[in-house]
């Protein structure tokens, strides 16, 4: 007997793969994992007749001659199959999406690619053979897809995601069931508490970050609290929320946060307390405490301990191209072009910054034929400008307020840098990966894995 199954705890892009791996390698049964992530498991109900599930029980009487292994390389994750199997020496290929990771799997041959989901590179291999899907089977793989690149934005996201996505579209995959099988929040539970956290969630400025902050009194404890936590962290755009819970009955306090900066190192701020996780998701529960002591304890250690927010003095262009009010446009206009530049402080006699003259000021002059008058006749003398300790958040503020894309840094009343939009788009761009792309990776594989490791729902027989 030749058989394909994935990790425990079964999750969308489990599923995914799977459902391709069957048409891929139709020689091979596929076993299910006796736990299903409960996100998961609606597709799993609903779906059980595409996949033709064996039990990992039935393999006590076969001889396994080849095995195929999809969406994990990690021994400990497929423990629950081989526990079963008699014989020892059966083949074993893996189609896993993080090659990197380290296959603690004997004698097994990763045959997978760095991808954002596992079900894309299969879907690869499936197109390339020309095999076509249902269109239930297109939709399995799209919810896979979906659900492990963050619906196709998470920063590990190759173009063979997207193309296997628009291959699964061709295929018949519903982009509505999609949508509905993601539905994090489904239950009234679930609802009632995101509707008594929207109204009491309170923001607060900590050394230069918006942080989001809650704490909520329970009765008794509710599962999916995190999705709640993400969907608010949706709807405000704090860089980082703390959601505090106590659980009256059973006296336990759950912290859930999330964050968008590295800056705010979650799994550190925890890890004080025994709880942990990843940069940008962890928790905590704690037990024997009560509530509210350990939330006015908790913020002060939040005040101790969060590094100061990026501001203005951390990414500015320190060397400022600037011209003199008494020089002409025309050299302004010369000037500008030798930097490339689309615009450039004014300075008076004594140094300081006295206006501010863009392309549109010089093309006003060059329709009147002005080009040889003074920079002070045409610039614009309504200077927005800040201090070196203004934060990115502000920055952005005030660039869309008043429809600019550069911000002169004064310090004493002298111009000390700028902030352009080059700079501000380089700091956006990095602020929710990591310095290192190897870092970045962790931290969606790590998130990955938060996901799946969410406590499973356990099958019936
Ligand atoms: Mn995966």
């Amino acid at each position: 007997m030749n058989i394909t199954f994935g990790h425990t705890n079964m999750d969308f892009d489990c599923l995914g793969s799977l459902i391709l791996a069957k048409k891929l390698f139709p020689d091979h049964v596929l076993v299910r994992s006796r736990i299903i992530h409960p996100m998961a498991y609606g597709v799993y109900n609903l779906y059980k007749e595409y996949f033709n599930f064996i039990d990992p029980k039935d393999l006590e009487k076969e001889k396994i001659e080849h095995i195929i292994i999809v969406d994990t390389s990690s021994a400990e994750r497929v423990k629950e199959y081989f526990k079963y199997m008699r014989n020892q020496e059966p083949r074993i290929t893996i189609y896993d999406h993080h090659p990197n990771e380290e296959c603690n799997i004997p004698g097994a041959e990763n045959a997978g690619k760095n991808w954002g989901a596992n079900t894309s590179y299969l879907a690869k291999l499936a197109m390339e053979q020309g095999i076509t899907l249902t269109s239930e089977e297109a939709t399995i793989a799209l919810t896979g897809i979906y659900a492990d690149t963050g619906r196709l934005i998470y920063e590990n996201v190759c173009r063979g995601d997207l193309e296997a996505a628009a291959w699964l579209l061709d295929m018949g995959g519903s982009l509505r069931l999609v949508k509905s099988f993601l539905e994090t929040i489904r239950e009234d539970d679930q609802l009632l508490v995101l509707n008594q956290l929207l109204l009491m969630v309170e923001k607060k400025l900590i050394h230069g970050h918006e942080i989001l902050l809650s704490y909520l009194e329970l009765d008794e404890n509710i599962p999916g609290l995190a999705p709640v936590v993400e969907k608010i962290m949706e709807i405000e755009n704090p860089d980082a929320y703390f959601a505090v819970f106590f659980v009256r009955k059973t006296k336990t306090i759950l912290v859930i946060t999330r964050s968008q900066k590295q800056r705010i190192n979650l799994h550190a701020l925890l890890r004080d307390y025994g709880g942990g996780g990843h940069q940008l998701a962890a928790s905590l529960m704690l037990r024997g405490q009560e509530g509210p002591l350990f939330y006015e304890e908790f913020l002060n250690h939040l005040e101790k301990s969060l590094v100061p927010a990026t501001c203005a003095k951390d990414v500015m262009t320190t060397d400022v191209f600037t011209i003199h009010e008494n020089s002409s446009v025309m050299d302004a206009s010369i000037y500008m072009e030798k930097v490339n530049h689309t615009g450039l402080p004014v300075l008076d006699n004594q140094g300081k910054i006295s206006g501010f003259i863009g392309l549109r000021d010089i093309m006003k002059a060059r329709r009147v034929s002005q080009m040889h008058a003074p920079v002070s006749a045409y610039m614009s003398k309504n200077i927005i400008s800040s201090h070196p300790a203004v934060t990115m958040r502000e920055v952005e503020r005030v660039f869309f307020k008043n429809h600019i894309g550069h911000l002169p840094i004064i310090e004493n009343d002298t111009l000390i840098g700028i902030v352009t939009r080059w700079d501000f788009l380089e700091y956006k761009s990095r602020r929710k990966g990591l310095g290192t792309e190897d870092e970045m990776e962790k931290t969606v594989a790590a998130l990955q894995t938060l996901q799946t490791e969410s406590s499973g729902t356990t099958v019936e027989g």
